[in-house]
């Protein structure tokens, strides 16, 4: 049967029409998530902290040989981060208790690389103690990461550092209160200091014994989210962003790509996006004009969070312990153009109208609109592609469609459709694949209509739906192309002087999407070099290296020299160094210089290949003093 019910009678009217029975919900479909996993996928939206030696040495991947004397933040103050979460709407927040060069932020037992050795509050503090308690007081949740690569441990691919990782775990998941996810992050980049041996360590498959770490966990913390490990994956890209169409399971034997999960897949695992509001992961001040923009945020948003995946984002504090004020800006602005957005529930006090399984209102389309996630419609079995409609209160001008599965039913969906009536017929507005935990789409244009229909065109059961939500976006800014950083100076009278290999001009004609690489008649191998004249002299503070943005990693470089000249004859050495994170995050790299130099002209060399034996570069630049 069909009823037409106002949403706000919902259960009670029920017990005014006694000819409506008691039906059976309809049985879970293939993989539903635990519990605790599915409490993770309600939190949606949770900082991350980045904050250890390489804030002090300005790097993304310390070497394991840092002077635990640098970590010293001069007003560091817990509460305060956390209450610039709280305020940016997150609901808890997760810290790099330890990354990989080893550093720990708490007094661990099982290495001397620890906090006890800095200087801060006399060799006292212990940094996730204090990122707990002022959670707690602020009433968010606190994850914690902690490194499996350990650059610093003289017994890291050996025996002895799996037990003190474990141990670490066991540490951080013992006497700090309740943590609802625990990160372990997957780089293993190899080399390290590794307590003096400087060098190049494999582990072997299973070295880290992660069922045993489970295991563990599991017995001091059942409701802690393992990412990583079991009970959630990477969404697939350090942008935040994870694939549409986008499935919460994988495959049990087989794994499968995280970016779109497995469709039906036999295992529960949803994912999580992440990325930094700034390029890199810990705070480099010289960021500070490349903070990402509300309107960007927003994007990333629809990209993750609107595909169902959980959003985890990086804002990294400073030397002084504070979330830079570019920042904190950023996440208020973003704040208010989701609570603008979100406001208005257009459905809201509408009629709706269709299908009900066993004429049990319990079931009922009304369930759509109450902004319940914990009610949802659903119809009789064989009924798999059901449509409701929606009158609306008044017409309403939208151009943003949110919808939401009942999860613990399991992820079923694969095709909807959405019609809005306009001159008098149904127009389809939208049509879409997957839902999951929640769908957010953004519509080209707005829509004007007092009439809507939702279609679910395919579904392998019934299709239990628990929210269908229109909104009308605020105004939202431009999103201008951060790639490259402002401050890069003018190319356009640059030339290239002399390349070993390959097509050098493409490295500074300022279009990111243009590389230069050394695999022109087979692979020319690193090192690999291009000399740049700048038309003048420049007094060079930074150089900047774009990595190909093309999405592969051949020649990417991350091992490399910059030298400079004033003639082009006599060189000095201006940076040698290693580009940290490029695989996961290849975003623009900056190199400063410890003084500014005056030089007309620059090398470039690449050192070192990610992958395959050639030298590449999308674009190399350079800040001036003074910008
Ligand atoms: C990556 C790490 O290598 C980065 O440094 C950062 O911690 C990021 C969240 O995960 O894979
Ligand atoms: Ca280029």
């Amino acid at each position: 049967m069909i009823v037409r019910l106002p949403v706000l009678l919902g259960a009670a009217a029920a017990s005014v029409l006694p000819f409506l029975s008691a039906a059976e919900p309809p049985p879970a479909y293939g993989a539903t998530p635990h519990p605790r996993q599915l409490a993770w996928q309600r939190l949606e939206y949770y900082g991350f902290v980045h904050f250890g030696l390489n804030t002090w040495t300005d790097r993304e991947w310390g070497y394991g040989d840092e002077d635990p004397k640098l970590f010293n933040p001069t007003d560091f103050d817990a509460r305060a981060i956390v209450r610039h979460f709280k305020a940016a709407g997150m609901t808890g927040m997760v810290l790099t208790a330890k990354h990989h060069d080893g550093f720990c932020l708490w007094p661990t037992k099982t290495t001397a690389h620890n906090i006890t050795k800095s200087p801060w509050k006399g060799g006292r503090g212990d940094v996730v103690r204090e990122f707990a308690d002022a959670c707690k007081t602020e009433g968010l949740k606190l994850g914690i990461y902690v490194s499996p690569w350990d650059r610093n441990h003289s017994e890291y691919a050996r025996e002895g550092y799996v037990k003190a990782f474990h141990e670490q775990i066991r540490e951080v998941l013992t006497n700090y209160g309740p943590v609802f996810e625990i990160w372990f992050d997957g780089a293993n980049g190899g080399d390290g200091y590794y307590g003096g041996a400087k060098e190049t360590r494999k582990i072997p498959a299973d070295y880290y014994r992660f069922g045993e770490v489970v295991e563990m966990i599991r017995k001091i913390q059942p409701n802690c989210v393992i990412w990583g490990a079991a009970d959630a994956r990477w969404g697939g890209s350090e942008q935040g962003h994870v694939a549409y169409p986008h499935w919460h399971t994988m495959d049990s034997q087989r794994g499968g790509n995280g970016a779109t999960g497995v469709p039906h897949g036999d295992k529960w695992q949803p994912a999580e996006g992440d990325v930094s509001i700034r390029n890199g992961w810990f705070c480099h001040e010289r960021e500070d004009g490349a903070v990402k923009q509300p309107a960007t945020l927003m994007q990333i948003w629809f990209d993750c969070v609107g595909r169902g995946a959980n959003l985890i984002l990086n804002v990294p504090p400073d030397r002084a312990g504070h979330i830079r004020e570019p920042d904190v800006r950023s996440l208020t602005d973003f704040r208010k153009l989701r609570d603008t957005l979100f406001a208005t529930d257009f459905t809201r006090g509408g009629q709706v109208s269709g299908p009900v399984r066993a004429n049990d209102l319990r079931f009922s389309p009304v369930n759509l609109a109450d902004n319940n996630p914990d009610t949802y419609w659903t119809t009789d079995d064989g009924t798999n592609t059901p449509e409701a409609e929606i009158r609306l209160t008044k017409p309403a001008e939208f151009d943003v469609i949110r919808l939401g599965e009942e999860i613990r039913l399991g992820q079923r969906i694969e095709g909807f459709a959405v019609d809005a009536w306009l001159d008098g017929g149904w127009r389809e507005i939208h049509a879409g694949q997957t839902v999951g935990v929640q769908r957010l789409v953004r519509l080209p244009q707005p829509v004007v209509t007092d009439r809507v229909r939702l279609r679910v065109t395919k579904s392998p059961a019934v299709p239990c739906l628990a929210e269908f939500g229109l909104y009308l976006m605020p105004p939202m800014p431009k999103i201008t192309d951060a790639r490259l950083s402002k401050d890069n100076a003018d190319k356009s009278r640059w030339k290239i002087v002399s390349a070993t290999a390959g097509n050098a001009a493409a490295a500074i004609d300022g279009n990111p999407e243009t590389f230069w690489h050394t695999h022109t008649g087979g692979e020319q191998h690193p090192p690999q070099s291009m000399t740049i004249d700048f038309d003048r002299d420049l007094t060079v503070s930074a150089f900047t290296y774009l990595p190909r943005q093309d999405r592969t990693r051949h020649g990417m470089t991350d091992r490399y020299r910059f030298e400079l000249s004033r003639d082009g004859e006599k060189w000095i050495t201006f940076a040698e160094g290693e580009f940290g994170n490029l695989r996961a995050n290849p975003v623009e790299q900056i190199v400063p210089a410890k003084t500014p130099v005056s030089a007309r002209y620059l090398r470039f060399t690449g050192l070192r290949a990610l992958e395959l034996n050639h030298v590449s570069a999308a674009e190399i630049g350079v800040i001036e003093r003074g910008k």
